[in-house]
């Protein structure tokens, strides 16, 4: 394993403090914080060789290009991507992701009557864009339910995927709950000739991902979330399909020849990436992918998870504490989304947030699954590597703080005494 204190030293962030307390950040399923070797890379690209890529001849743009695409590389390695570079196409974030999926293969191929099957817990990234599709397209939405732990009905999934399916698109680690069954949903989706889609916005930075044993035809994340910058994100995808989709967008970049009336395309992956691409962030988020491969994601899943089933003992020690989802930490990653009492989540946070603890309280971009678990919003407490038991101690201190300021039993008993 690693020193979890020497490795918060690389995050500049974490010493800083917040209404007068030491920062204890939980809120990294929305974004994680960034070590200063990504910082640094950010700078060093600005400082020393900022150029636009693949177009100029001098010595600047080469050194661009080359770290540019160094690090699709890297990402290439980090996921495993059996066929290398060519399936991976840099977006602004895993949404955009999911967008270009949903657009480029689903306006080539799909037809009215087809049916496109996705799950109540998806996030909202995962939802709009095949709603949109389904819309122009006359394509037909199913979804899967889940069960009272939360965890995705598999003979729901079973029975929806059929010969009209088309498209499955599942979330491989939900920003709510937990775990989802992605390598098997793809084998019932190839059985019936259908593309298997894969969000991995909270798997690909908190546990191993081997994308060619995950066996899906797309796999869609973003930077920001795996300790790199935000403004860049990934889609991976099969070369075959990617060679017979058209494009996404259209401009530079992305061409082969041009002519008044038509053009052809570049070759894999550069047809998918239009007008000058987010050079730096590109780059840096190859610095992050060296910081995770230097700790080693055997060790993030493992850290993560250590830190999941002590904040789930901890706060299940609570009474009032509700957590969602399945209990046993195998099932999810770093990730606990909980109500207390009825007070309400944001409340909560903003109590939270006076002791300089960072939590997320809302809709986690999951209306349709608040829906589903019968609630308006959730807090939620979500871990990265840097994160210590001692922090979930504070949390927990904290939350039994804020249990006591919104009794009105024990506010009423303090104003007695
Ligand atoms: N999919 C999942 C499962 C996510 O958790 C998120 C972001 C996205 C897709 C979209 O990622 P983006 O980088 O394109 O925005 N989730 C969250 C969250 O839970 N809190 O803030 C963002």
């Amino acid at each position: 394993m690693f020193d979890v204190d020497t490795l918060r030293k690389d995050f500049p962030i974490l010493s800083r403090q917040v209404h007068g307390q030491p920062l204890v950040y939980l809120d990294n399923a929305a974004t994680t914080q960034k070590p200063r070797q990504v910082i640094d890379s950010l700078v060093h690209y600005y400082e020393n060789y900022n150029a636009n890529i693949h177009r100029g001849l001098h010595k600047l743009a080469e050194e661009a290009t080359e770290a540019y695409e160094g690090s699709r590389a890297k990402v290439a390695r980090f996921i495993k991507s059996p066929e290398g570079a060519r399936s991976v196409i840099f977006t602004r974030n895993c949404t955009e992701s999911l967008n270009l999926v949903a657009n480029a293969w689903g306006r080539k191929f799909l037809n009215a009557g087809d049916e496109i099957v996705l799950s109540v817990l998806e996030h909202h990234s995962n939802l709009v864009p095949w709603q949109l599709i389904a819309k122009e397209k006359g394509a037909v939405l199913k979804f899967v339910d889940i069960d009272g732990e939360g965890r995705l009905r598999v003979d729901q999934l079973e029975q929806l995927i059929g010969p009209r399916t088309k498209i499955v698109s599942l979330v491989h680690a939900s920003n709510v709950l937990g775990i989802n069954p992605v390598r098997y949903a793809a084998e019932l989706a190839h059985r019936q000739g259908a593309i298997m889609v894969v969000d991995g916005a909270q798997s690909v930075p908190n546990m191993p991902v081997d994308v060619g044993d995950l066996g899906c035809d797309f796999l869609a994340f973003s930077g920001h979330k795996m300790a790199g910058p935000t403004g860049i994100g990934v889609l991976w995808g099969k070369p075959d399909i990617l060679e017979a989709m058209d494009p996404f967008l259209g401009g530079g970049e992305m061409i082969s020849r041009v002519l008044l009336e038509e053009s052809t395309w570049n070759e894999l992956p550069w047809k998918y990436e239009a007008g000058t691409p987010n050079i730096a962030d590109g780059i840096a988020l190859g610095a992050a992918v060296d910081y995770l491969e230097g700790i080693g994601m055997e060790n993030v899943r493992a850290h993560e998870k250590s830190l999941a089933a002590y904040a789930i003992d901890r706060m299940s020690a609570l009474p009032e504490v509700t957590i969602y989802g399945p209990k046993d930490p195998e099932e999810r990653v770093g990730v606990v989304a909980f109500n207390y009492g009825d007070i309400h989540p944001h409340d909560l946070s903003q109590v939270l947030d006076q002791r300089g603890i960072a939590i997320r309280a809302g809709h986690h971009c999951a209306q349709p699954l608040m829906r589903r678990l019968d609630c308006v919003a959730t807090a939620r407490a979500s871990f990265y590597v840097y994160n210590t038991f001692a922090e979930i101690d504070k949390l927990v201190e904290a939350l039994e703080g804020a249990g006591r300021f919104f009794d009105p039993d024990a506010a009423a008993a303090a104003r007695m005494s």
